[in-house]
């Protein structure tokens, strides 16, 4: 191959990495618009409140039987524009709408902290039963936890929501999980941001080892508020 060529077949290689470039950039413009500020984000705002005042309702209907309250609190959020990027990154998918609305979950998350591991297989009970959602996925993180010891009952459901014209069925990612839970899993998010550092190591491994504390914890509690209940 002669120099010239050489060059010329460089110069082809940079435009295409140029145009890539372009033509991602153009996609993550486009993913951003329909994500922020958009009819996804208000229609999932809606799905939320929907989903915050189903556990609030839940929460009473359980009040009156157990005489305490079973969700502790919750939140709900819309996943920001660079989580979704990330994690379509991730699963290597392209930077599309509709492939991120089939694909990630949580685009619409809600999540629930409740006292005792048994309150959240009634709560998820008493949100199976409504004829106005469908559960499309649980993903039992107590009974079988990720290898990371993550804990948490995963509950990708559809609500339906009345609009002007139409029902219309918008997906959004429960978790539920007890305080213990929650707070082994705020900490290890911390960490995940860290992961690849030396010490991330030796950590990940004390966190595994901390979520076992944590589970037997759970159950000791539950235990003792069982014995407390006979009373
Ligand atoms: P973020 O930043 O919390 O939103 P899949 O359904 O298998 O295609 P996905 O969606 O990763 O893939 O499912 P998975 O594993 O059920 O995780 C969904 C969410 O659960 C995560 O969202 C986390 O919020 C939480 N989660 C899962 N595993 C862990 C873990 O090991 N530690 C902690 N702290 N949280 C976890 P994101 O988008 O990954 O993260």
């Amino acid at each position: 191959m002669n120099s010239y060529m050489a060059v010329t077949n460089n110069q082809r290689f940079i435009y295409r990495r140029i145009e890539d470039e372009n033509l991602k950039l153009k996609k993550k413009e486009q993913l951003k618009n329909l994500l922020v500020d958009s009819e996804f984000s208000m229609k999932g705002n809606c799905a939320i409140s929907l989903l915050l005042t189903k556990l609030d309702i839940i929460n009473t209907i359980l009040l009156m039987k157990a005489g305490r309250n079973v969700i502790q609190h919750k939140t709900g959020r819309l996943k920001e524009y660079e989580s979704v990027c990330k994690k379509l990154e991730k699963k290597g998918l392209d930077f599309d709408f509709h492939v991120a609305l089939e694909k990630i979950n949580d685009l619409i998350g809600v999540r629930a902290v409740c006292a005792y591991v048994d309150d959240i297989y009634h709560v998820a009970d008493l949100l199976e039963k409504q004829k106005d959602i469908r559960i499309i996925k649980k993903k039992d993180y107590i009974r079988e936890p990720k290898k990371s010891g993550y804990q948490s009952l995963h509950l990708i459901l559809e609500v339906a929501i009345a609009f002007q014209n139409e029902t219309q069925w918008i997906k959004i990612e429960l978790q539920l999980r007890t305080a213990a839970m929650d707070y082994w899993a705020s900490l290890d998010h911390q960490l995940r941001y860290k992961r690849g550092r030396k010490e991330a190591q030796l950590i990940d491994e004390e966190l595994q080892q901390c979520a076992a504390v944590i589970s037997s914890l759970d159950q000791k509690m539950l235990k003792i508020r069982k014995k407390i209940d006979k009373i």
